[in-house]
């Protein structure tokens, strides 16, 4: 294991946060029909096609005096959590940060300014608990030159997909890594090797070499689109949901899953994994020397939904018996 990496190994389980406009619609929009067979909550923008301004609309349903990042960090600590990864920016295209690159972020929506980023870095730092940030670089369906599905069946050349990439991945990013303290990882988003005409190796490994530059700690994941001959200095593997690596594997691996379906918050959520299940993936998962990162999805008031906090604590209670840290 590269020494970057060890910190990561021993943590064994960790906090995914999915939290963002979606989590006001809470699965919902205007009891429209879907388009895809794609029912997570946290794909309503996409799904329903709703107008970029409208879909702002949403921080409405925030309460902003409720919303208090602290909280998931405690929540994180009793289950027994080393770190905790964010979704800074989702599909949707919108920062939970203040940022100066465009206008689609909670800094310039907000007032007073509320940047969600640094107030959970102040929270982990206080409670020792490592940050990790969730970017997704691939897709974006808020910025016209992002990637979409129709836009690709559309033939968008990797030169329109430039404007995007310098425009708002590249600088978006120098923020993150600039303004709030230490990041422990980047969490990027993408299940297939990117092709040329989409997004290319270039532009990847600019991406990869800016991170080295400003936090050479920080891990980057392997969804960052690179493959093995492409990039050797993977950091980790991230596999697919609840899927498991063995310990013959080149790099360390992650599993993440989520307590129920969707990532965000979804009002009509019933397919809860029990305790016991969830229990057993975080086991299967350590006795294969990988590492186990289950979701959250909190309210628009910031509140974690009951069915997910009981099971955290109940992992945490099994764990300060069973585990060993
Ligand atoms: C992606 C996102 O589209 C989704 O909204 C969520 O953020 C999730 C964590 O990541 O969805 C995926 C990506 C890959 C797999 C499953 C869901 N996979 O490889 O099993």
């Amino acid at each position: 294991t590269n020494e970057r990496a060890k910190w990561f190994v021993d943590s064994r389980f960790g906090m995914f946060i999915h939290w963002g406009l979606y989590s006001g619609a809470e699965g919902i929009w205007k009891g429209e029909k879907l388009r895809y067979d794609n029912d997570y909550a946290e794909w309503i923008f996409y799904r329903n096609q709703i107008d970029r301004e409208e879909y702002v609309t949403l921080l409405d349903r925030f309460d902003w005096d409720s919303i208090d990042p602290e909280q998931w960090v405690l929540l994180a600590k009793k289950a027994g959590m080393k770190y905790i990864t964010l979704t800074a920016k989702h599909h949707d295209g919108f920062a939970l940060w203040d940022s100066q690159i465009g206008n689609y972020d909670l800094g310039d929506l907000t007032s007073p300014k509320r940047d969600i980023v640094k107030e959970l870095a102040e929270a982990c730092q206080k409670h020792g608990i490592k940050l990790g940030l969730y970017y997704s670089h691939w897709v974006d369906w808020e910025h016209p030159n992002g990637w979409n599905h129709e836009r690709e069946i559309a033939g968008m050349s990797n030169e329109e997909y430039d404007v995007y990439w310098q425009g708002k991945v590249i600088p978006q990013m120098r923020e993150l890594l600039t303004n709030y303290g230490e990041i422990s990882m980047i969490w990027f988003d993408m299940w297939i090797n990117h092709s040329e005409a989409i997004v290319s190796k270039k532009q990847l490994l600019q991406l990869k070499s800016l991170i080295r530059e400003l936090q050479p700690n920080c891990l980057v994941n392997s969804r960052l689109g690179l493959s093995i001959e492409e990039d050797q200095d993977i950091d980790y593997k991230t596999l697919g949901d609840n899927q498991l690596g063995d310990k013959k594997e080149d790099f360390p691996w992650q599993s993440p899953a989520t307590v129920a379906h969707s990532w965000g918050f979804h009002a009509m959520e019933e397919q809860w994994k029990s305790t016991t299940t969830l229990l057993h993936s975080l086991i299967n998962n350590v006795s294969l020397n990988g590492n186990f990162m289950l979701n959250i999805g909190p309210r628009a008031n910031g509140d974690v939904p009951y069915e997910i906090a009981q099971r955290l604590e109940e992992m945490g209670s099994w764990l300060a018996v069973n585990g060993d840290a």
